[in-house]
């Protein structure tokens, strides 16, 4: 049966209307899909009143809330192609992303309004308000609009979705997400993950990313499934949560930050049938400290912003520890040698190709980067290393790209040495990803001074406040005379990461820098 708009049709429409609770709100409150149907509509009635038309784009940095994920149903039901952006980016990192996707409009906090305003004015972009609290300039334009409204139709291969991905080299890149990429990786994780309108999803992910918005937002939607719907990850307010909910998704960070609390016990998580854990890899040595705690084996999967979801470990059968499991339904994964692309047999390490409805459109307005990372025949080179073994369980053994993965969120190094270049008294620098307990990773900088000069480490840092998100910002520096580089004269960050690995070793607890 053709369909009028494939996400829309499959993952709202069934609820139109429906008296069922969607949404349950930290304050105790419930949020119905007829109410949160109703919101979107007028909210797309707002957005087509600000001049934008199917394949338009949105920009968004707001912080999480009903709200929020009512404009993501709005964007869908206007045809409009959502850009979500992290809430940590800073004004000089939004008008790049600005410049690059042309917006008509750009969603902002109300706090950061003075900033953006100049910022979306130079794009040519209208800018409009929206709060945590759901109130702001946006929802005053959607106030009093029908709460009915004529859905686009889309095609499979429309736009729903830009997401910006950074790369190793140059700017950020904008994956084009298509309207069947989203639907057919959500059909698959119901089934696999066995999503039913019985489960209650505990979301305490940001929605700005793959993650939260698609992986989590979306497979609830599909199987109709209620979800809790917390503004972050919280440990007091997830233990509060826990006992009422069926399955959880998060990064690595959220199952070592509840192992560190007393409160997570069999009990609190007996009502529980599912924990998954991705973004980032997730320690053995987490996955078995979660099991005897709890009882419940954590089910890892591998994905990327690009993709969707790629694999994961099965639902009923060996989750196995260091691993990222097999290849979803439909996705078709390979590893091959880097430097020739030809397939590699089982059981060696290679580079991690996949194919499949799951896989992006490519790069926005860069063909170039498009045809280096995206094959002909259809394969995306993730730029993660891994092996498969014989039963066909993947293991990611490290990244071919040059980044850092800190609490699940993705830092380039490259963005932050250019960053620390600039500064005073600075030759060059090196940024490199060391152990963090709590983060995973965490971003360490190696500064090599201007012969004579003494760099003022506090300086440094105060000067990067402007330019990049808190979370890319280094959390220790590091001064050597010189970095060491190999005979070819690249920086050798191996044995850069190697010397400082031991750094944050001691910080324990939730959240500490
Ligand atoms: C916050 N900060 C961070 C991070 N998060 N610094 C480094 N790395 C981070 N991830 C900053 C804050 O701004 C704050 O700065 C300081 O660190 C301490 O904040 P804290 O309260 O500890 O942080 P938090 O607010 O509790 O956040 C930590 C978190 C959060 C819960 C781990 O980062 C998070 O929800 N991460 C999930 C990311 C995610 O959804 N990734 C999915 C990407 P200050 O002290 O100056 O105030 S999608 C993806 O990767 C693919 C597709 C996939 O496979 O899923
Ligand atoms: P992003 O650019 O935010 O989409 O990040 C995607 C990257 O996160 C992947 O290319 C992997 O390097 C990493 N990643 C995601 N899930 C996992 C996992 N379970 N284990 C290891 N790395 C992961």
């Amino acid at each position: 049966m053709a369909m009028a708009n494939p996400l829309y049709d499959a993952l709202l429409a069934p609820h139109e209307g429906s008296g069922r609770v969607f949404l349950h709100l930290p304050g105790g409150g419930t949020l119905s899909h007829a109410a949160f149907g109703r919101m979107a509509a007028r909210f797309a009635h707002a957005i087509r009143a600000a001049g934008l038309g199917p394949g338009d784009r949105l920009a968004v940095q707001v912080d999480k809330s009903p709200e929020a994920l009512a404009v993501y149903a709005a964007c869908l039901r206007a045809g409009v192609v959502l850009l979500p952006l992290n809430t940590g980016y800073t004004a000089a990192e939004l008008a790049y992303f600005l410049a690059d996707a042309e917006p008509k409009l750009v969603l902002c906090d109300p706090a950061a309004e003075a900033a953006l305003r100049p910022v979306a004015s130079a794009q040519g972009a209208a800018l409009m308000t929206l709060d945590a609290d759901g109130t702001g300039s946006f929802a005053d334009a959607a106030q009093g609009l029908p709460e009915r409204f004529d859905t686009a139709p889309r095609k499979d291969g429309d736009l729903a979705a830009l997401l910006y991905t950074s790369g190793t080299t140059g700017r950020s890149k904008g994956a084009m997400l298509t309207q069947a990429n989203l639907l057919s990786n959500a059909r698959v994780l119901v089934e696999a993950w066995a999503f039913t309108p019985r489960d209650l999803l505990l979301h305490a992910l940001p929605i700005f990313h793959t993650h939260g918005l698609f992986v989590a937002s979306n497979t609830a939607l599909l199987a109709g499934a209620e979800m809790i719907f917390l503004p972050r990850f919280d440990v007091d307010a997830v233990v509060k949560a826990l006992p009422r909910a069926t399955a959880m998704m998060g990064v690595p960070t959220f199952y070592t930050r509840l192992l560190d609390d007393a409160r997570l016990t069999p009990e609190l998580a007996a009502g529980m049938r599912l924990f998954v854990s991705g973004s980032a890899p997730l320690l053995a040595e987490t996955h078995r400290r979660f099991e005897a705690r709890t009882g419940h084996i954590i089910l890892e999967r591998y994905g990327m912003t690009e993709t969707n979801m790629n694999t994961s470990n099965p639902y009923a059968g060996a989750r196995r520890p260091g691993t990222v499991g097999l290849p979803l339904p439909g996705v078709e994964l390979k590893v091959t040698d880097p430097e020739t692309g030809a397939e590699l047999p089982r059981g060696e390490i290679g580079m991690i190709e996949v194919r499949g409805p799951n896989v992006f459109a490519g790069y926005w307005r860069m063909p170039d980067k498009t045809r280096e990372e995206l094959r002909e025949d259809g394969f995306f080179i993730t730029g993660d290393l891994g092996v498969q073994g014989a039963d066909g369980y993947v293991q990611i053994v490290g990244r071919g790209k040059d980044l850092i993965i800190s609490g699940g969120f993705n830092i380039y190094p490259k963005e932050v040495e250019e960053a620390l270049d600039t500064l005073p008294g600075i030759r060059e620098s090196a940024v490199i990803g060391v152990p963090h307990p709590d983060l995973g990773e965490a971003a360490l900088a190696v500064l090599v001074p201007e012969p004579g000069a003494e760099p003022d480490l506090a300086a440094a840092a105060g000067a990067l406040e402007d330019n990049l998100a808190r979370f890319k910002r280094p959390r220790h520096y590091e001064i050597l005379p010189e970095l060491p580089r190999n005979t070819m004269g690249k920086v050798q960050k191996a044995a850069l990461r190697e010397r400082f690995a031991g750094t944050f070793a001691g910080d324990g607890g939730s959240g500490a820098a």
